[in-house]
């Protein structure tokens, strides 16, 4: 692969976007290359969690201008249907996603961390939606998640004014979970994985499925849906062993 980089760590999977020349940014080549890693993810079911980030001094600097500029409407159009449909795939894969924004995440950039599950920054990331003074708005999720992860007051700002926010501020908003020094951002990314790593991966699948089911749902249908995916995890061999391993003071074996 040209483009993406897969490192284990202790058995943890890294995914890196690499094309530091051009700051990672998503050219078409770069998401089809992502498609075919996470479709090979999907396919082994091998991960339970993992981690997703940049090559160099940007997370992914956003979609390719270079690429997007000499795009009329059909080609934009089946574009950001690649967008979409490359980042659907990781929002609805069985396993947990985490970005790690080492730099800037900017358009595209911070609409892939979107589509992840958890965010962690490094002090030295920019984040932002700079679409608008490009004349265009996002079109790989943004307009979408961001509203629906921040609400839209704040989504609106971040669509309107095209500006970029450090990674504190990002969290101030809830775009990202958590702010690290950069030399601590793979160690936390890690720490954290190795954590959702030693759950059950029934129950984590399972609770990804409520909770981003539950956001198509009004409230009384989610928590409804709540009591089916609850429900359905009893006399499953991982809620025995999770709930017998409790009751005989030992850690559970997943
Ligand atoms: N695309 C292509 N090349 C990029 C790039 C990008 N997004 N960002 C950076 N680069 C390239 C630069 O052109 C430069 O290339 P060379 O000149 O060396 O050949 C190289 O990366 C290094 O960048 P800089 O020299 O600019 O580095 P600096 O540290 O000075 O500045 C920067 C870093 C991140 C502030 C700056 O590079 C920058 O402003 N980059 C653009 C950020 C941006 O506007 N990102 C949002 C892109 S728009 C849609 C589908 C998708 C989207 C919208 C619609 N539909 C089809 C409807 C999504 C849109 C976007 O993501």
């Amino acid at each position: 692969m040209k483009y993406i980089k897969q490192e284990l760590t202790e058995g943890i999977l890294t995914i890196t976007i690499q094309r530091p020349e051009a700051l990672n940014a998503l050219s078409a080549e770069v998401l089809r290359e992502l498609e075919e890693v996470l479709d090979s993810l999907s396919k082994s079911s091998e991960h339970k969690v993992v981690l997703i980030t940049g090559d160099g001094k940007a997370f992914v600097a956003g979609a390719d201008i270079a690429s997007m500029s000499t795009y009329n409407e059909k080609a934009a159009l089946e574009f950001s249907q690649l967008g979409h449909r490359v980042f659907e795939k990781l929002e609805n894969a069985d396993y947990i996603s985490i970005a790690l924004v080492n730099g800037f995440s900017l358009g595209g950039g911070l609409e892939l961390a979107l589509a992840c599950d958890i965010r962690y920054a490094s002090t030295k990331a920019k984040l932002g939606l700079p679409e608008v003074s490009l004349g265009l708005i996002p079109g790989f999720g943004g307009t979408q998640r961001l509203a629906r992860l921040i609400g839209v007051g704040a989504a609106s700002e971040w669509v309107y004014s095209g500006e970029m926010f450090t990674a504190e501020q990002a969290k101030s908003f809830g775009v990202v979970n958590q702010v690290y020094e950069p030399e601590d951002l793979l160690k936390e990314g890690l720490r954290l994985a190795a954590s959702i790593n030693s759950r059950g991966r029934l129950a984590l699948m399972t609770a990804k499925k409520t909770i981003r089911s539950g956001l198509n749902h009004t409230l009384s249908e989610g928590l409804r849906l709540e009591e089916q995916k609850f429900s359905s995890l009893f006399g499953k061999d991982e809620s025995k062993e999770g709930m017998g391993a409790f009751l005989e003071k030992r850690k559970p074996q997943f």
